[in-house]
């Protein structure tokens, strides 16, 4: 399974784990990087020396590359982002805005970086500043979300740039990947699948309620905001949804959500916390090795790809 972006990144297959707040720490980006995928450090909101460390750990474990993913309203993001340049991290991921005033130090320092965009007019505006490739993502991904779908967002991005595209948003099997591949993807990102794997360290009852997801348990709560973010529904949704109809002020919707991603993940509180997952989470049904999951992929989008030449 060799294409463009994994001769780019030098990495076995083009399958990229994706920087998730919370979840994507050193246990699991040295996995996924061991199982010859992109593993990633999700930066979020975290400080530079608590990513500075996270950086270290994965070293430790893996020779093979791995990247940073760094969320552009964090108020760390100055930092993090000289850190990501000092420790040499073969590959930046960036989300929730534009990366425009790194890429010079970025470039200088060899990285490699890849921009998260849900539109066509930024995907566009990164390849003129120097993006490598991008990772489009359609609003079927977990997490802060754009307005298009993968469906139609990869093959309108992959028409606008020459960079490799990578597909995010809604893909957890070989069905998926091969789909993305057909809309002119040259890799995919995945989040929701990587969150139940062994290595995964995030709360017990955070990988149940994705295993015992359904197809229609996803909401999207902060459309009034303008801060959209896809969550499995629970207590927490409930109360938020029925306050933003009620017009809540920006404040008051906040204080629900403060902290509420970390009380999911580390404390395991499903019902009030913030359980991000992608739309997909009814198709994830397995708790298994990031290795055995990365090599199932493989093969069932190789099966998938049967006769296509440029992949064969
Ligand atoms: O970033 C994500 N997903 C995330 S970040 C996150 S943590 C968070 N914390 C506080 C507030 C909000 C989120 C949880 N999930 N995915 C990448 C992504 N980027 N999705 C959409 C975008 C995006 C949206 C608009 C990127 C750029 C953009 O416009 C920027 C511009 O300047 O045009």
């Amino acid at each position: 399974m060799q294409t463009e972006l994994s001769s780019l990144l030098e990495i076995q297959y083009p399958i990229i784990q994706g920087g998730m707040a919370w979840v994507a720490e050193y246990h699991l980006a040295a996995a996924v990087s061991e199982a010859g995928g992109l593993g990633l450090i999700g930066a979020a909101n975290a400080p530079a020396d608590w990513v500075r460390e996270q950086i270290c750990e994965v070293k430790k474990r893996t020779d093979r590359p791995f990247g940073v993913n760094i969320m552009l309203l964090s108020p760390h993001a100055d930092e993090v982002a000289k850190v990501v340049a000092e420790e040499e991290v073969r590959v930046v991921t960036t989300g929730a805005g534009s990366p425009e005033k790194y890429m010079e130090l970025w470039k200088n320092a060899g990285i490699k970086v890849i921009p998260v965009v849900a539109s066509v007019a930024l995907a566009k505006r990164m390849e003129r500043c120097g993006a490598d490739a991008v990772v489009a993502e359609g609003c079927e991904a977990g997490g802060h979300i754009g307005e298009s779908t993968t469906m139609t967002l990869v093959p309108q991005v992959a028409d606008a740039v020459q960079i490799p595209v990578i597909a995010a948003g809604g893909i957890a099997d070989g069905r998926g990947i091969a789909a993305a591949f057909m809309l002119g993807a040259k890799g995919v990102q995945m989040g929701t699948c990587f969150v139940v794997t062994n290595e995964s360290q995030v709360h017990d009852n955070y990988k149940e309620r994705i295993l015992k997801a359904k197809d229609i348990d996803t909401r999207v709560t902060g459309r009034s905001t303008g801060h959209p973010i896809r969550t499995l529904r629970n207590e927490m949704t409930k109360k938020y949804m029925e306050l933003e109809e009620k017009g809540a002020s920006f404040e008051e919707l906040e204080y629900l959500t403060l902290g509420a991603l970390r009380n999911a993940v580390v404390d395991g509180d499903v019902k009030n916390g913030s359980v991000m997952a992608g739309q997909i989470a009814g198709l994830v049904r397995e708790r298994i090795s990031c290795k055995d999951l990365i090599h199932r992929l493989v093969s069932e989008t190789d099966a998938r790809m049967k006769g296509v030449e440029w992949y064969d």
